[in-house]
């Protein structure tokens, strides 16, 4: 695959400024330029998106720079010949410590306290509501790299990590890992289960009443995966009716979040606007993704990260 030009598309300011994309792109033997959804694409080009468009699938090569490609058809990229790549692997550092900060705020009650210092209030939680990470255990359900990011986190705070995985394989720091056939038993025990899976068919769905009323009351639901993979309805009533104790979502069922959403004034939950993998450094890493690839792809090799 010869790759003549980067075509950095317009959204990519979602997640990082276009400029800084652009120039962290830039190299010998690449054109590196912004284009709008008027733009056409030919064999010779790589597009570097946030979103997907259907003229892209005129490229030799689409990369996604999310982890997440679940917004992209991954069908008609095989159909087209068009190489599609994602962005996993960068975010094994950013999430996982967005994910240490929830755990941290529910069981010190940060999250209470920021809401009172708005009003000058001094009041102190009930002394039976402050609990310490240390001890407690948390099941990690996806363990690619934001699941083994949570996983080191939990277990170097002293937590008994358990997880969730197709494969079963064992994971480091992880005491044991389930098989999503067995996830009412791998969330049981835990005061904590977050979502670090992608939205596939099978994970659509899969956090439902039912689940959420294997896990114990005084639980916490975290989602950095997907909005879809919980029940909305399932987890709003789960929360109104104290089947758990509190969510934290940076992934959201519609985003933004409508302004009239339950979540936001509900006073167990968490709500980020799905920032959980922010960093000022993000375009640097990217850049860093396709920059590889751009090189394998004049030596002929096969591209890392590619799902298509
Ligand atoms: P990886 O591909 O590295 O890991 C995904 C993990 O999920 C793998 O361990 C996989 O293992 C597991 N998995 C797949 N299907 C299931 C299932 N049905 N049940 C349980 N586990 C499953 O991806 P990342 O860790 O990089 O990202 C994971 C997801 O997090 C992304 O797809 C994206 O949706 C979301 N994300 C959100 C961000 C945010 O800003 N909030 C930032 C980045 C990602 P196996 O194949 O063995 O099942
Ligand atoms: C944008 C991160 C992903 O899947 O949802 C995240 O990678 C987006 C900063």
């Amino acid at each position: 695959m010869d790759i003549a030009r980067i075509a950095v598309h317009e959204s990519v300011a979602k997640a990082c400024p276009l400029e800084a994309m652009v120039a962290a792109l830039q190299g010998p033997d690449v054109r590196v330029e912004t284009v709008g959804d008027d733009a056409s694409f030919d064999a010779s080009d790589c597009v570097v998106t946030f979103s997907p468009r259907e003229a892209f699938l005129d490229a030799a090569w689409v990369h996604g720079i999310r982890a997440g490609y679940d917004e992209f058809d991954v069908d008609a990229y095989e159909a087209a010949g068009t190489v599609l790549t994602n962005s996993t692997g960068i975010h094994g550092d950013t999430v996982p410590e967005t994910v240490v900060g929830y755990l941290t705020a529910f069981a010190r009650r940060l999250h209470v306290y920021r809401d009172r210092q708005r009003d000058n209030d001094w009041t102190q939680e009930p002394y039976d509501a402050p609990f310490t990470l240390t001890g407690e255990q948390v099941c990690v359900v996806g363990l690619g790299t934001i699941g083994q990011g949570v996983a080191d986190r939990t277990d170097a705070l002293g937590m008994d990590v358990v997880g969730v995985r197709r494969s079963g394989d064992p994971a480091e720091n992880v005491e044991r890992v389930y098989t999503p056939d067995e996830l009412d038993a791998a969330v049981a025990d835990a005061r904590f289960v977050v979502l670090c899976c992608p939205l596939t068919e099978e994970t659509e769905g899969m956090v439902d009443a039912a689940l959420l009323a294997q896990m114990r009351a005084d639980s916490y639901l975290v989602n950095v995966a997907r909005g879809p993979v919980v029940v909305e309805d399932a987890l709003l009533n789960a929360l109104d009716t104290g089947t758990i104790a509190g969510a934290a979502l940076d992934a959201h069922w519609a985003e933004p979040l409508p302004d009239d959403h339950p979540l936001w004034n509900h006073e167990s939950a968490i709500v980020t606007p799905h920032v959980a993998a922010a960093t000022s450094r993000y375009h640097e890493d990217i850049a860093a993704l396709v920059r590889e690839n751009v090189e394998r792809a004049t030596r002929g090799e096969s591209l890392r990260n590619r799902v298509a």
